[in-house]
């Protein structure tokens, strides 16, 4: 324990020296420190990441093909490797951004770079992105931490790019005194679906900051790289609110995690006996980045005018609500105040009372606030680029679901921590995520034919519950089901949704274990270095 505590205290002075915390301390393991605080985890065998049985096999299929086609591409082994995971969230959609805690678990798939730096000839010169799918082919670009990024010609390595830019951004802002850029050559295994809300964009942009961070012999405490990986993958177009990049880094086996903002802290969450998450790809591809004026970034604009509105509503200056309101957080303790007065603690009463349901015109909104809607978002091209898209803004409802979905989360971490018996714990839950994914789809509008059908489909076939899960517009449902009935939903799921559109072609009966899989929940971030030569290393304890 005494050690423990010098490791702690190690941690602190390097943050308060303004240092970079070099990976030679030691890796605190004890659970006194809070886990936000410590670094990412680093081993030197795959077991402690990966566990056992067919997970640790797949992961050791996936090292070895890394491994051997980082030398047939680049013609060196790599450094080291960075792993992060995808999440499901369970409950808390939407609202991380305006600041609300949520609550997801991270899922087995991840994904994994391996990274070189390389510091002599022409190659220090270049970030070499390969990717061991054939379908993403290799990307070049500068070892500039400035470049800018091309939006328009969206590319899959620009994912990489943001990480890179992101870590570089962090250390300067932060004073650290670190090496200078180098040439970087790296391979990218992702096995966490694309576009289905399982946040395969978080997984890849946590796991390239932090193989960048170790390739430069440095390790952050996980709230700040939650923090960091977050800004990261702003640069790519979306607001991302942070959840994503935080359960990655910091999820632990066995737990979901309670994950809240301002500052980022994660609270283990005991899931009930006797249930299953069961996820499944309703096989309309989410394109977040690509979508972002008309759905993910239209949405979070949207959220922020609506609690401008409220705020003028209830009593702040127009000048004061559009300068200092950010997001509806800040303006609910005058919700639940003006709630109070009508015999009430529900912030939804003001949204009902304040905001008409007829969606604003950008003119209404102006009216109200005294400002232009440009002027407003100003320093945001990615919010004028919503603007320029918008016929109107659904202030009301988008309100009341951020308000209700907030309150929903602490419902469902209290059922699971009550005394009720594990049968009605889940019962409740499942709930929960009904209503969840009623205000998704009904006031947020981020659902899609698709994924109504398949929640239907889940909820006909014995889910307790089922949602949309990640941002929507296509992409994954999450359902609760009772452990002893999986196997038999899955193959109800395959018979009532899935089959017709195998017989049609749009996914090939092979892969179906792709697109619908019970999770559990797994573990976080980490980075792996071997110590001996490649193959034995793999089956050390
Ligand atoms: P997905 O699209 O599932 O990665 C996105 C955001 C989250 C959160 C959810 C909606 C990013 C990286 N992720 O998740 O922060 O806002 O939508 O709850 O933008």
């Amino acid at each position: 324990m005494a050690q423990f505590l010098k490791q702690g205290d190690e941690l602190a002075l390097a943050m308060e020296k303004k240092t970079a915390i070099h990976e030679e301390l030691p890796v605190p393991v004890e659970k006194t420190v809070p886990q936000e605080e410590l670094p990412i985890q680093i081993y030197a065998s795959l077991e402690p990441v990966y566990e056992g049985g067919s997970q640790l096999e797949e992961a050791q299929l996936r090292f070895d093909t890394l491994k051997s086609k980082f030398l047939q591409v680049f013609g060196h082994q790599p450094d080291l490797y960075a792993r992060s995971p995808g999440r499901v969230n369970l409950i808390g959609e939407h609202i991380d951004y305006e600041g609300y805690s949520v609550l997801p678990m991270a899922i087995r798939q991840d994904t994994i770079v391996a990274i070189r730096k390389n510091k002599s000839g022409e190659a220090q010169k270049l970030l070499r992105i390969a990717n061991v799918n054939d379908k993403y082919t290799i990307c070049t670009y500068p070892a500039d931490p400035n470049q800018e990024i091309d939006l328009k010609n969206h590319k899959w390595g620009h994912y990489f790019i943001c990480a890179y830019k992101g870590y570089y951004e962090y250390v300067k802002a932060k004073g650290l005194n670190v090496e200078p850029p180098a040439g970087l050559d790296i391979l990218v295994d992702g096995i966490v679906p694309t576009g289905s809300g399982l946040s395969s964009s978080a997984a890849f942009v946590c796991s390239s900051a932090i193989a960048i961070m170790a390739a430069f012999n440095v390790n952050f405490p996980k709230k700040e790289l939650a923090q960091l990986t977050c800004e990261c993958e702003r640069h790519i177009g979306t607001q991302s609110g942070g959840m994503d990049q935080a359960i990655s880094i910091m999820a632990k086996t066995g737990f979901a995690e309670l994950i809240d903002f301002n500052p980022v802290r994660a609270t283990d969450v005991q899931l009930p006996a006797g249930g299953t998450f069961v996820i499944a790809h309703c096989l309309a591809e989410s394109q977040k980045a690509v979508t972002a004026a008309t759905n993910y970034n239209n949405r979070v604009v949207e959220c922020r005018l609506a609690a401008i509105l409220l705020g003028i509503k209830l009593g702040m200056k127009p000048t004061q609500a559009v300068s200092e309101v950010k997001t509806l957080s800040d303006v609910e303790g005058l919700c639940v105040a003006y709630a109070g007065n009508h015999g009430s603690s529900d912030p939804v009463l003001a949204v009902k009372d304040l905001l008409h349901e007829k969606p604003y015109t950008a003119e209404d909104i102006e009216n109200i606030s005294g400002e232009k809607l440009s002027s407003v978002f100003a320093n945001s091209p990615t919010s004028l680029e919503v603007l320029k898209a918008a016929k109107h803004f659904k202030l009301h409802q988008r309100a009341a679901h951020v308000y209700s979905e907030a309150k929903r989360v602490y419902a469902f971490k209290d059922t699971v921590s009550s005394n009720l018996n594990e049968g009605d714990k889940l019962k409740k839950v499942g709930e929960l995520m009904n209503d969840s994914h009623h205000s998704c789809s009904v006031l947020y509008e981020c659902s899609c034919p698709e994924l109504e059908e398949l929640v239907e489909v889940c909820r006909d076939n014995g889910a307790l519950g089922a949602r949309l899960t990640g941002a929507g517009w296509g992409g994954c449902v999450v359902a609760l089901v009772k452990e002893n009935i999986v196997p038999q939903f899955i193959l109800n799921l395959k018979e009532n949704f899935y089959q017709a559109r195998i017989i049609k072609g749009v996914i090939s009966k092979n892969d179906l274990g792709l697109y619908v899989f019970a999770s559990k929940p797994s573990s976080g971030a980490a980075i792996i270095k071997f110590q001996c030569s490649f193959g034995s290393h793999l089956k050390e304890a």
